[in-house]
């Protein structure tokens, strides 16, 4: 089944949040957002702005009815800045006008009077503060302390990876206005509509039932509207509610840029050990991840890199410790893998540490070490049904690694100013939010009297293809065309308390529950159509519309069939709640069963670096993978393709910039450069590893959203491993994106140095 939503996107017909009609009446907002990154909020000049043509009024924190409160995980992070500004881009008032360019206009037109207050950028700076979002949290398994004394060879190094944008083609917003009875329905780009609501009720004082959210699609999300499209929710409400007006919020990309979080950045200390015949003994990690100003989702995400601090290795002994660091940098948040590459990047930097001061490649240390079923994760949980070793040996044979790599060293004796290198990456990451009361999801679905089925679910379409899974799910369950099923707006009114379409397990969630109403229903009908029938009810069955009995056609069809219930007063409307089975997690043993299962593959990556000008392509990119039972296979490749691109680009090209006063730099698409057409490898080749799935995932077809994205670490791997075909004796640090400025450091760095290679150093000049 083709993704429904493909004809409407490229005939520009698909309705985003922007072209939802504009009533009469409707105002504009654009936001102030304070000028320095931390201080003290003296006061606020308004009057300029509030004389310039159509402005309206200028909403700031004492216009809040209810509480100035809209952080999730932890209550830390005010709606509109109140007594202190903690980050470059903090909203601080919202103006309203008639059109969107008076209101941005008038923004220009205030001035905030702050006293400023130092500046952390960095997370370990704010480590050493005391500066922390919540205290450090610290996984264990075996003990590395005793561990070391058994180990041939022991590394100790420091990885850091950078932020990354989120980019979704449509910019943070919403549009509200006051509905009958004094509520407020919003209209929300958001990835969490119930987060919307909730926030927004507490912002106004008012109970969630008066606040209705509604989204039919994103123009992308990724993470960044997991949690952030709430400022821009409520403050649009906000504005509906204070005003009794229209209001639209929708922001300008540069505002999207500055404004809102992005993936943290990570800066983290590892020491690893091996046996002679390189087995991994023993690990201990130190992370400093880089949460900004709020926690959002920090806690949360510090949490998914301790649970792939490991990657898809087993290692016996293992001690890893994640700090969440508070800085003045926007909150950073959700980005698809939510932590779990930053702690996949450093484990696979620390064996290709081992691996070059072994003298072995990387891939032997990885192949050697991958878990194994009866095995079990430095968090408790068992390792089933484990297909690391089916994944990375497929891959091996495959794409003949052997060969491969023998063709790649031949290329590097052949020229001399061309390198190539060649790097594995194999991924293992868990499905479910880690936060076990979030893995639950309902389905309200309507039959009609022609026959026609409506459904809602909490899914959020952001462009992943959720929508036509839950409309396959519904026509395989019900035994009908899915052209007669519609998939309705998210809307919470229809269904409440939704979990925000995140964690890659939306499909799982919302098709299990869809799945579960629509085999009541169909159990509903075909017990109708034995009475009606005078038939049997056991083997009685619906197959293309038609019902069947013990497998021949019977006297009646889907149509028929839903009419005659009707008129024998039998429900066509069933709502199903599902939640994920044996999950649990204890926090203060560290311990549990957090996952419904783990996705694996295995990815070979081919990079040719140009060694005078530093610069270079990831040419080739082969991988397995495991979906499971894919039954919608064109949609799931094309999450495994945008998931390794967006991955090279994190780590290769995109790199944000903060200087010292916690200002963007690279606040625009000419400073910071993400993947376009040429970034994609010339060769990818996604093979489907033949698995028979699990039992919670949706039709034994595994979670493919966020997964793909840890193959872009081998873009890194493979790029640093041709630039030591270059320079052997050039040790680069582990820093990524390995941009081509660092790559043409390390190039030419002087010898016998380990280029350290930070982001602002300048390359010494080529002629060396
Ligand atoms: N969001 C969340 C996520 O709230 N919890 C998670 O575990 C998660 N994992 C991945 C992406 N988003
Ligand atoms: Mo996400 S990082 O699954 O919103």
């Amino acid at each position: 089944m083709h993704n429904l939503d493909a004809a409407g996107h490229v005939r520009g017909e698909s309705q985003y949040l922007d072209d939802i009609p504009v009533q009469r009446g409707t105002l504009h907002a654009a936001v102030f957002g304070s000028p320095l990154a931390h201080g003290v909020l003296d006061g606020l000049s308004l009057q300029a702005a509030r004389r310039a043509p159509g402005v309206v009024r200028i909403l700031t924190a004492e216009d809040i009815p209810g509480e100035n409160q809209i952080g999730g995980i932890v209550p830390d992070e005010p709606l509109l800045a109140e007594g202190h500004v903690h980050f470059q881009g903090q909203p601080v008032a919202l103006v309203l006008a008639e059109t969107e360019a008076q209101a941005r206009a008038a923004v220009q037109l205030i001035e905030a009077d702050i006293t400023p207050l130092p500046v952390i950028t960095d997370p370990r700076v704010a480590q050493a503060q005391g500066e922390l979002i919540v205290p450090p949290r610290t996984f264990r398994l075996g003990d590395p302390a005793t561990a070391w004394a058994d180990c041939a060879h022991v590394i100790e190094g420091t990885a850091d990876s950078g932020g990354q944008e989120h980019l979704y083609i449509e910019t943070q917003g919403a549009y509200a206005y006051p509905t009958d009875g004094g509520g407020v329905r919003v209209h929300s780009s958001t990835q969490g509509p119930t987060a919307v609501q909730r926030h927004t009720a507490r912002v106004l004082g008012t109970g969630m039932h008066k606040v209705e959210v509604d989204v039919v699609r994103l123009g992308g999300g990724f993470g960044g509207k997991e949690d952030q499209a709430t400022t821009w929710g409520a403050l649009a409400a906000l504005a509906a509610y204070v005003l009794k007006k229209p209001v639209k919020l929708v922001l300008p990309r540069h505002d999207d840029l500055r404004m809102t979080g992005k993936r943290h950045p990570y800066s983290s200390d590892f020491k690893l050990g091996l046996s002679a015949d390189l087995q991994l003994l023993a690990y201990e990690v130190t992370f400093y991840q880089n949460a900004g100003a709020a926690a959002d989702l920090s806690p949360a995400v510090l949490e998914r890199t301790l649970f792939h601090a490991c990657n898809t290795y087993f290692i016996p002994n293992v001690r890893a410790t994640a700090y969440s660091c508070r800085t003045n940098l926007p909150p950073n948040t959700a980005f698809r893998g939510f932590g779990g590459p930053q702690g996949m990047f450093v484990i696979e930097s620390a064996i290709a540490q081992a691996a070059e001061q072994l003298g072995v490649p990387a891939y032997e240390i990885q192949r050697r070490n991958l878990l194994q079923d009866g095995q079990v994760f430095p968090y408790g949980q068992r390792v089933e049904a484990c297909n690391a070793g089916l994944s990375w040996q497929t891959a091996e044979q495959k794409f003949d690694l052997a060969g491969w790599q023998a063709e790649v060293d031949a290329f590097n004796a052949r020229n001399a100013t061309k390198k190539r290198g060649l790097a594995v990456m194999p991924i293992c990451f868990g499905i479910s939010f880690t936060k076990t009361a979030m893995n639950q999801a309902r389905a309200l679905v309507h039959i009609y009297t022609d026959g026609s089925v409506g459904i809602s679910t909490g899914a959020v379409e952001m462009g992943q293809g959720v929508n036509t899974k839950m409309i396959q799910v519904a026509a395989r369950t019900l035994g009908i065309n899915a052209s007669r099923v519609r998939l309705e707006a998210t809307n919470t009114t229809r269904v409440a308390n939704t979990s925000p379409s995140a964690a890659s397990a939306t499909a799982d969630l919302n098709g299990k529950a869809v799945e579960m109403a629509c085999r009541e229903l169909r159990t509903r009908l075909l017990r109708h159509a034995a009475e009606d029938l005078q038939m049997n009810y056991e083997g009685l069955d619906i197959h293309d519309e038609q019902v069947l009995a013990a497998g021949t056609p019977a006297e009646t069809n889907w149509e028929k069939l839903v009419s005659t219930a009707y008129w024998k007063r039998v429900s066509l409307t069933e709502n199903a709640h599902y939640a994920t089975p044996d999950l649990w997690f204890d926090a203060s043993q560290e311990k549990g069963h957090p996952f419904a299962y783990h996705v694996y593959g295995t990815a070979v990556v081919q990079a040719t670096v140009d060694a005078v000008r530093g610069t270079y392509d990831v040419d080739a990119v082969r991988l397995v993978h495991d979906f499971g039972q894919s039954f919608t296979p064109g949609i799931d490749r094309g999450q495994i393709e945008g998931g390794l691109v967006q991955g090279l680009g994190w780590m290769t090209m995109e790199e944000l910039i903060y200087n010292a006063d916690g200002r963007l730099l690279s606040n625009a698409l000419s400073t910071y450069k993400v993947p376009d057409l040429y970034s994609v490898p010339a060769v990818l080749d996604v093979e489907f590893l033949e698995t028979p799935g699990h039992p919670n995932a949706i039709l034994r077809a595994k979670a493919v959203g966020e997964p793909p994205l840890m193959y872009g670490l081998g873009g890194y791997f493979a790029i640093r491993n041709a630039v030591r075909a270059f320079r052997p004796d050039v040790r680069p640090a582990f820093s990524a994106p390995i941009t081509p400025e660092k790559v043409l450091t390390s190039l030419y760095a002087p010898a016998g140095v380990s280029a350290a290679a930070p982001a602002a150093q300048h390359a010494p000049t080529a002629a060396s």
